[in-house]
C-alpha cells in the first residue's frame, strides 16, 4: 500500500485523490490524516518532506515523494488508462501550464489565509495580502479567458483549476470570484459534479449548492 499524508481541507491533497479516484487508484493507497500549519510543524511529517507540508508519499518502494505535481505525475505511472499528464505535445505543455496556474493561485490563496488567520492581527500586512489578491484575480482572469477550451478536458490541468475554485468556495467564499467570469463559472459548475470532485470537497462546503 501507499501511504498519503492527508489533510481534508488542503486543496493540493484533494488534486491528489481526485487524480487517484480518476484513475481507479484509489484502493491502492492509505490515507494518513495529518495535522500541520506553518507554525505548528509536524517531526513526522518533515521527515518524510523536509517542506514540512502536505501531501507527501511513501511508496510502496519505500520512496518518499513530494510535492503534488510530483506525487501525481508518479501516480500517473502506475495505471495503464487514460494518462492525466498528456504524454507528448501542445496538450502536455498546456496541461502543465494549467497545473501551474491552479497552483500558483493556491499558493497566493494559502500564503492570504495564513496571513489572515495565523499572523497576529497587529502584524497583519494588509499590502503584501492586496497582492496576494491581485495574483489570484489575474489568474482567475487567465482562467476565464481559457475556460471555453476546457469542456471536456480531465487531465492534471483541469483538476488542478477544480480544486483551485474549490478551494476559494472553501476559504474565500465572500470574494464572489464567479461574477464576470461566467465562462469559468459555467466550466466549474459541471467539473464539480465529476463524483471524483464530489467524494473529495472539502468538509462544510457544498460545491452542489453553489
Ligand atoms: N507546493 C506544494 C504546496 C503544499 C502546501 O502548501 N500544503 C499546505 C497545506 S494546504 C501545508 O502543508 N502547509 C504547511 C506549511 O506551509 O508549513 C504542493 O503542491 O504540494
Amino acid at each position: 500500500m501507499l501511504q498519503l499524508r492527508n489533510s481534508p481541507t488542503s486543496p493540493y491533497v484533494r488534486k491528489v485523490r481526485v487524480l487517484l479516484l480518476e484513475t481507479g487508484l484509489e484502493n491502492r493507497v492509505e490515507l494518513i490524516d495529518t495535522q500541520v500549519t506553518p507554525i505548528k510543524p509536524n517531526a513526522d511529517l518533515n521527515a518524510s518532506n523536509p517542506i514540512g507540508k502536505v501531501p507527501a508519499i511513501l511508496t510502496e518502494d519505500g520512496l518518499s515523494l513530494f510535492d503534488s505535481p510530483v506525487i501525481c505525475e508518479y501516480l500517473d505511472s502506475l495505471h495503464s488508462g487514460t494518462k492525466m499528464f498528456p504524454v507528448n505535445g501542445n496538450s502536455r505543455w498546456l496541461a502543465l501550464r494549467r497545473q501551474a496556474l491552479g497552483d500558483g493561485l493556491l499558493d497566493a490563496a494559502i500564503l492570504g489565509r495564513y496571513e489572515s488567520t495565523l499572523r497576529p492581527a497587529d502584524k497583519l500586512w494588509q499590502d503584501w495580502l492586496d497582492a496576494q489578491m491581485g495574483k489570484i484575480y489575474r489568474s482567475l482572469d487567465a482562467m476565464d479567458a481559457e475556460a471555453e477550451k476546457l469542456a471536456g478536458i480531465v487531465n492534471i490541468g483541469t483538476i488542478t483549476i477544480g480544486c483551485a475554485l474549490g478551494y476559494l468556495d472553501f476559504r474565500y467564499d465572500q470574494m464572489n470570484w464567479r461574477s464576470e467570469r461566467s465562462d469559468l463559472s459555467a466550466w466549474f459548475e459541471k467539473f464539480s459534479l465529476r463524483s471524483s470532485m464530489v467524494a473529495t470537497a472539502a468538509p462544510n462546503s457544498d460545491p452542489l449548492q453553489r
